[in-house]
């Protein structure tokens, strides 16, 4: 058939939404050269989530439409084959393993990354018509705490509040969120609100002093998961002081005394508190005043909090002290989770994890009926499916026998992901629909389906504040690639369901799944305070495809109530319980599941960075996103440094109790003493040790499982090559029997750091085999041998241009990077040049601009500080009138503030 997501566009203003977090920001696309996918990337002026802005990341989409290592044609056990084959192939083995050994024999795993659309019938098919609840998503390592406590709290999984809250809350309070990185955009609107008004206060709860710090008038570097403690010290100190709402509690909240009764006992007083959460007593004092002392309060919190084997409780212990102060519904006031993926809402609005049914609905024999209807099915499945460990873990064990994983690679982002590999490797059909060929996940595959990737794909998303967005598509569909509704639709209809998967568009899909929103979900005449289902978007049901396509961003419930969408919720106080009360939960804090021990003495913390997004996937393909973090880093105090022999730059070996890897050390004291960080992003395409998953401890959630992400007992050791080196060449090459490798994308050449455990003998012929192609005859070379030393230093030329250049030392001292990629865009290299590459440091005059620290304008570390010496630069604005640094997308600023107040 037509791809149906693609219509040619006239005029070529195309409004989409960002590929990447849980913001939702609106772009603004212009279509340059269709042939060459060349668009124009702007932020959306009009649209509420950001007002025009964009981050590093949406600022450089533009860059990642390469259709590079893109899968552009179904492949079957590494041949190419026609959809035709692929779907039968695919439909067959689900077929035949389902009715050999059941349905919960096969499963889906899937990602808050796929369009509302996809998600819908990928729960529909696996939930409704196979007739199993294995179907679970990415967003259990991300959303799924915050979702099971916001349904014991609210009886609904209900974010409240909205963008427009910061706008009018005095005390913002960021806890386990690194914002400034991970939701840039909401920490600039923070920023701005600040600016606004000055009483506003921000407190950074986070053991790592990060970015987002920047804004703080108060950090706490609290010790690694112990949050729940901190708040429920907040509650019971609220108790104390009498500061709580009696008023708001008699009226709609539940298990008050529970849950008091509760914090007193575990958290008496602040002495407490700080003792246990490693913080002085006067912050903490501080913190609780400002609390007591502050009406409009909005608790954000991300996967410090989620990501714990205890993040439901944590989650509730924020909540609770909204719901005990009557801080909720209220303009400017709230808790408020700050969810990741772009449609990390979406999943769950669909009912895309395992514990979920359907639109909100769970497992009671009510809804089963109810959804059963909807679906015309008598297969609707009546309990949980297997959450995304336990589901790999039953891989592993030989009980469920194919998977289809769709738009997320759990061999890297699942906790003992080396475990994840080994699973795979026994499954006895494994499918992926991916948009790249090769990934950690891809090659384990039997079958690969290419799925369309942002620019190409159409349907809706949902951010975090409840706002369902359009993607749409910019460019054609690039090869065979497919909508993930449609290779979906086309397997359900190939196993006998296509009655029930009749769809052409993602148009229609979105019709249905509004109507399921709405199915018996209207409110009782008769008792007008008992609600249904908080998710409601009845008057989207029956859009006609022009409305669709058309559709403005709005927030859900969008009712005959509420036409124009919801902006908060529960301003009324009634929530979706059956008492129509809100539910305080009683909380006993309790420290992460792994201790550590004399074996694995630190805390391993994984998380984020700014320009890059996840498996790296697409940010990597960007040149301007790899050079503010180049390489796989690990980031620690400098006692520990000391104690462990390490100095800032080595490369050092990590290890836990499931794995290890190699990183680069990055000494700061911003890092707590005993704890570690070490960023998720590198995989084995792009480094050979950087993959961090392995490592970490598969220890989950009871209520959520969701797993410990932030926590993992590890220790460390210097790693000792033989050798350093790195080469930049202008064709990405194949360097093997080196141990350590992290490949890195730049503007006109690709960079490899290397180290190597065994010295080469004659380093020049290794040289010239590894960067001849033998197809270029006009080549020149420079060389630097000394042997003795075992110091390498090579370049090769082309016509003039450089072609390449390798640097080989025993210890870590090798020339700077800038310098020398800068030459890549030279029509011909000068004889200082030449003379510079075998010296091994710049020629006089050109210093290295160092790492990036603006990513739009390219704008390097050792540039800026020197500006900001010679020219005495005093400010943001100062550094942005003399180098542009900072006046684009603004990701950068905090790190010009930091560099401003070093020099
Ligand atoms: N640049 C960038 N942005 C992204 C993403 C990306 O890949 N790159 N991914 C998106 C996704 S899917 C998500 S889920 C979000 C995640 O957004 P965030 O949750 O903000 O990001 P993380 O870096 O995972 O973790 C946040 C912080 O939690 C801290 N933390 C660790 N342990 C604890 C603890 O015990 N208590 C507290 N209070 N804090 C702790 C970490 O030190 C870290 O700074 O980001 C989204 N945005
Ligand atoms: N150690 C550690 N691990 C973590 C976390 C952590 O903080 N620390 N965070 C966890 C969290 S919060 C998250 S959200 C996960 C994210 O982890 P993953 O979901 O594994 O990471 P992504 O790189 O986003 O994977 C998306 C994949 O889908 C492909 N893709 C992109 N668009 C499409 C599409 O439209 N269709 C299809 N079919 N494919 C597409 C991309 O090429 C890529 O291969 O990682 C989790 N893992
Ligand atoms: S904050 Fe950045 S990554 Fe997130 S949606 Fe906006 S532009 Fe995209
Ligand atoms: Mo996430």
């Amino acid at each position: 058939m037509q791809n149906a997501s693609f219509k040619p566009v006239e005029p070529k203003e195309i409004k989409t939404t960002c590929a990447y977090c849980g913001v939702g920001c609106g772009i603004s696309a212009t279509i340059n050269n269709i042939d060459e996918r060349t668009i124009m990337v702007r932020g959306d002026k009009l649209h509420p989530s950001n007002y025009g802005r964009l981050c590093s990341k949406g600022t450089a989409l533009a860059d990642t439409l390469t259709l590079d290592d893109r899968l552009l044609h179904p492949i079957y056990k590494g041949e190419q084959i026609s959809w035709n084959k692929a779907i039968k192939e695919t439909s067959d083995h689900f077929s035949a393993i389902i009715e050999q050994h059941g349905p919960d024999a096969v499963a889906f795993y899937v990602s808050g990354q796929l369009l509302t659309e996809d998600y819908y019938v990928a729960n529909k098919l696996m939930k409704g018509f196979i007739g199993s609840s294995n179907i679970d998503t990415n967003s259990r390592l991300c959303m799924a705490s915050p979702t099971v406590a916001h349904k014991r709290a609210f009886g609904s999984d209900t974010v409240p509040g909205c963008y427009d809250d910061i706008d009018h809350a005095e005390l913002i309070i960021l806890t386990g969120s690194n914002t400034a990185w991970c939701h840039p955009i909401i920490f600039q609107r923070i920023k701005k609100a600040k600016e606004n008004n000055p009483a506003l206060k921000v407190v950074v709860i986070d053991p790592r002093k990060t970015d987002t710090c920047a804004i703080a008038d108060l950090h706490l570097p609290i010790q690694s998961g112990t949050d729940a403690y901190l708040f429920n010290g907040l509650l019971a100190h609220l108790s104390k002081q009498g500061q709580l709402n009696f008023e708001y509690i008699e009226q709609h909240v539940e298990g008050f005394s529970h849950a008091i009764t509760s914090a007193i006992e575990t958290t008496p007083n602040i002495t407490k508190v700080a003792n246990i959460c490693g913080l002085a007593e006067a912050d903490v004092a501080t913190f609780y005043q400002w609390f007591t002392q502050t009406e409009n309060i909005i608790s954000a919190y991300s996967q410090g909090i989620n990501q714990s084997s205890s993040g439901t409780d944590k989650v509730n212990a924020i909540i609770n002290l909204h719901l005990a102060t009557g801080r909720i519904g209220k303009i400017g006031a709230g808790p408020f989770s700050l969810t990741g993926q772009p449609n990390a809402m979406g999943g769950r609005e669909v009912g895309g994890l395992a514990n979920q049914l359907a639109a909100h609905m769970d497992f009671t024999e009510d809804n089963i009926n109810r959804v059963s209807r909807f679906w015309q099915s008598d297969h609707v499945s009546s309990s949980q499916g297997l959450k995304a460990v336990d589901l790999f873990d039953a891989i592993e064990a030989g009980k469920v026998k194919a998977v289809w994983i769709m738009a997320t690679s759990p061999v890297d982002s699942l906790p003992n992901a080396n475990q994840v590999k080994a699973a795979l490797e026994k499954c006895e059909f494994v499918a992926v629909s991916d948009c790249m060929q090769h990934t950690d996940t891809t090659q384990y595959a039997d079958m690969l389906l290419p799925a369309l990737g942002w620019g190409e794909k159409d349907g809706t998303v949902t951010n975090s504040e409840r706002r369902i967005s359009r993607q749409r598509a910019i460019l054609p569909p690039p090869g065979e690639a497919k909508p993930d509704w449609w290779i979906i639709t086309q397997v359900a209809k190939a196993m006998g369901f296509e009655q029930s998967f009749p769809y052409q568009s993602a148009h229609e899909i979105f019709n249905e799944h509004a109507q399921l929103s709405a199915f018996e979900n209207t409110l009782d005449k008769n008792d007008p305070l008992l609600k249904k289902r908080d998710f409601n978007i009845s008057s989207l049901a029956t859009l006609s495809a022009q409305q669709y396509d058309d559709l403005m961003p709005i927030q859900w419930p969008v009712t005959s109530v509420s036409p124009q969408g919801t902006k908060r919720m529960f301003e009324d106080g009634h929530y979706f319980t059956p008492t129509g009360k809100a539910q305080m939960i009683a909380i006993e804090p309790r420290l992460p599941e792994a201790r550590l021990s004399d074996e694995f003495p630190l805390i391993l913390n994984t998380g984020r960075i700014r320009d890059q997004w996840h498996t790296m996937t697409r940010t990597a393909l960007a040149p301007q996103l790899n050079n503010h973090k180049a390489e796989p880093f690990i980031e620690l105090h400098p006692s520990d440094a000391q104690h462990f022999n390490i100095d800032d730059g080595c490369l050092v070996l990590t290890s836990s109790a499931y794995g290890e890897m190699i990183a680069r050390a990055e000494v700061t004291d911003s890092q707590k003493p005993g704890h570690l960080f070490i960023p998720m992003h590198w995989t084995e395409q792009l480094s050979s040790k950087g993959r961090v998953g392995a490592l970490v401890n598969p220890v989950t959630d009871p209520y959520s499982g969701q797993p410990e992400s932030k926590h993992t007992p590890a220790t460390i050791k210097l790693y000792r090559p033989q050798w350093f080196g790195f080469l930049l060449s202008r064709r990405a090459l194949n360097i093997e029997s080196v141990q350590y490798v992290v490949k890195i994308r730049g503007q006109k050449f690709y960079r490899y750091e290397l180290a190597a455990e065994s010295m080469i003998d004659d380093l020049s012929v290794w040289a010239r085999t590894l960067l001849c192609d033998n197809q270029k005859a006009e080549t020149e070379w420079v060389e630097y041998s000394d042997i003795k030393h075992r110091k390498y230093r090579g370049a090769r030329f082309v016509s003039d241009m450089l072609e390449s250049c390798l640097f080989i030392s025993p210890s870590l001292d090798l020339p700077t990077r800038g310098w020398l990629a800068e030459l890549f865009n030279k029509s011909s290299i000068e004889l200082d040049e030449r003379l510079a590459m075998l010296s091994g440091s710049p020629p006089a005059g050109r210093e290295d601009c160092g790492k990036t620290v603006c990513a739009c304008f390219g704008v390097g570390e050792n540039t800026l500080k020197s500006a900001i010496k010679t020219q005495g630069l005093s400010s943001v604005k100062a550094i942005g009138e003399c180098l542009n640094a900072g006046t684009n997308c603004g990701s950068c600023i905090p790190e010009l503030e930091t560099l401003l107040s070093h020099e």
